[in-house]
C-alpha cells in the first residue's frame, strides 16, 4: 500500500473508503494484561514521561487488535504537570490536584507550556512513527472545560459543581483560567503535530454537563482557540453531548465524536457535512457475542448516513472488557 494515504485520514477527510477505519478510545492500558505487566512497578505519570514505555504501550493494542489507528499513550493532565502544576494520577481514582484552582491568583500562577517541557512526547512520537507503517497515529489533549474541571474540583467529580460555581460566580476568573488552559493545550497539540501525528482528538469529556447556551458562552471560544487552524484532521469528542454536537462542530471539528446516546444517523442530521466517530456503547462489549456483532453492524449501518465514519466506542474501553471481544469486533468492522 506504500504511498496511499492512511485509511483513517481518508475517512477523516470525507473521502470514499471501502469500509470504516476502527480504533478504540482507551484501547491502550487497563483491559490488557501486557499493559498491567509493564505498569506493575511504574507510576502512571512516570510511564507517560518515558518514550520507550509510551511507544511500547501505544503499540500493544495495535499488535493485538490490528486497529487502524494508534492513540498516543499519555493523559490529559500530562501537559499540566509539565507546565509545573502539582498533580498526580492516583490508581483507582484518576487525576488529583494538590492545590485546587479557585481564585484569580491561582490562575495567574499557571505558567505557559514551553515545547521543551514535553520533549519526551515528541520523542515517543518519533519512535512510534518508525514502527506504525500504515496505521495512523492519533495525538490528543484535554479541552479547556474538562481540564478546568479537574483543576477546580481538585480531582474527578460527578456534577462539576465547584467548576460551575466558578464559571457562574466569577466569569472573569473562569475565562482567564480557560484562556491559559487553551494556550497550554494548543502548544501541546502543536508539539504532537510537529512530531508527526496524523490527526488529533480534543477530549471535552465532561462538556455534556453543560447546556448549549452555557457551552457557547463559557467554553466554545476557548475550544475554538485550541482548534482553529491546526494542520491535521481534528476529532472533537465529548460524552452526553447530543445537544451540543452543532456547537462543538462550530468550535472546530473535521470529525465529530458521538457517544452511544445519539444514533449516528440522528447525529448526521445534526451536523450536516461532518464526518462522525463512534459510537458503540462500551458496556455492550460485556454482552453475549451475537449481541456485540449485531450492535456493531447497526452502528456501521447508521454511520453510512454521514459523509464519513470512523468506528469507535461511544466512550473509552472499560477496564473489565475481554480483549478478545475487541479483537473480534475489529474483524467485524474490517470485513463490513
Ligand atoms: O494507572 C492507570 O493505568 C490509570 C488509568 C489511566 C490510563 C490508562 C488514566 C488515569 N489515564 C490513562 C491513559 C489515557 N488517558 C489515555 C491513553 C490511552 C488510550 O486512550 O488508549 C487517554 C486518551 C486518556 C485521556 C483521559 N484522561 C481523559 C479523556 C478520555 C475520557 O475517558 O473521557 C480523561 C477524562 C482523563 C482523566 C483520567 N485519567 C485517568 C483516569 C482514571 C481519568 C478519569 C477520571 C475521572 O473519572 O474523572
Amino acid at each position: 500500500m506504500g504511498g496511499t494515504m492512511k485509511l483513517l485520514l481518508r475517512a477523516a477527510r470525507g473521502e470514499a473508503v471501502p469500509r470504516p477505519p476502527v480504533w478504540f478510545m482507551r484501547q491502550a492500558g487497563r483491559s490488557l494484561p501486557e499493559y498491567r505487566a509493564l505498569r506493575a512497578d511504574v507510576g502512571m505519570l512516570e510511564s507517560c514521561r518515558r518514550p520507550d514505555l509510551v511507544c511500547e504501550i501505544t503499540l500493544q493494542p495495535v499488535r493485538r487488535h490490528k486497529v487502524d489507528a494508534a492513540i498516543l499513550f499519555s493523559d490529559i493532565v500530562v501537559p499540566l504537570r509539565a507546565a509545573g502544576i502539582d498533580l498526580d494520577i492516583v490508581a483507582g481514582t484518576g487525576p488529583v490536584v494538590a492545590s485546587p484552582v479557585r481564585t484569580a491568583d491561582d490562575v495567574a500562577a499557571i505558567r505557559p507550556l514551553e515545547p521543551g517541557d514535553v520533549a519526551f512526547v515528541a520523542e515517543a512520537i518519533r519512535l512510534l512513527l518508525a514502527e506504525l507503517g500504515e496505521t495512523a497515529l492519533i495525538g490528543f489533549a484535554g479541552a479547556p472545560f474538562t481540564l478546568a474541571s479537574y483543576l477546580v474540583e481538585g480531582g474527578p467529580s460527578r456534577h462539576h459543581a465547584k467548576t460551575k460555581a466558578l464559571m457562574y460566580g466569577a466569569p472573569d476568573v473562569w475565562h482567564a483560567l480557560c484562556a491559559r488552559l487553551a494556550s497550554i493545550t494548543r502548544v501541546f497539540l502543536e508539539v504532537q503535530i510537529a512530531a508527526g501525528v496524523d490527526a488529533v482528538q480534543l477530549f471535552d469529556s465532561w462538556a455534556g454537563s453543560l447546556s448549549e447556551a452555557d457551552y457557547r458562552r463559557y467554553v466554545l471560544p476557548h475550544s475554538r482557540a485550541v482548534l482553529d487552524g491546526l494542520t491535521v484532521p481534528r476529532i472533537h469528542f465529548g460524552v452526553g453531548t447530543g445537544e451540543l454536537l452543532p456547537a462543538m462542530a462550530e468550535a472546530g471539528a473535521d470529525v465529530v465524536g458521538v457517544d452511544w446516546r445519539t444514533p449516528l444517523d440522528v447525529a448526521a442530521s445534526r451536523v450536516p457535512g461532518k464526518v462522525l466517530q463512534g459510537n458503540l456503547d462500551p458496556c455492550v462489549l460485556t454482552a453475549p457475542w451475537p449481541v456485540v456483532a449485531a450492535e456493531t453492524r447497526r452502528v456501521v449501518a447508521e454511520g453510512k448516513k454521514a459523509p464519513g465514519h470512523i468506528f469507535n466506542l461511544g466512550h473509552g474501553v472499560l477496564p473489565e472488557t475481554d480483549p478478545d471481544v475487541l479483537t473480534r469486533l475489529v474483524e467485524v468492522v474490517q470485513s463490513s
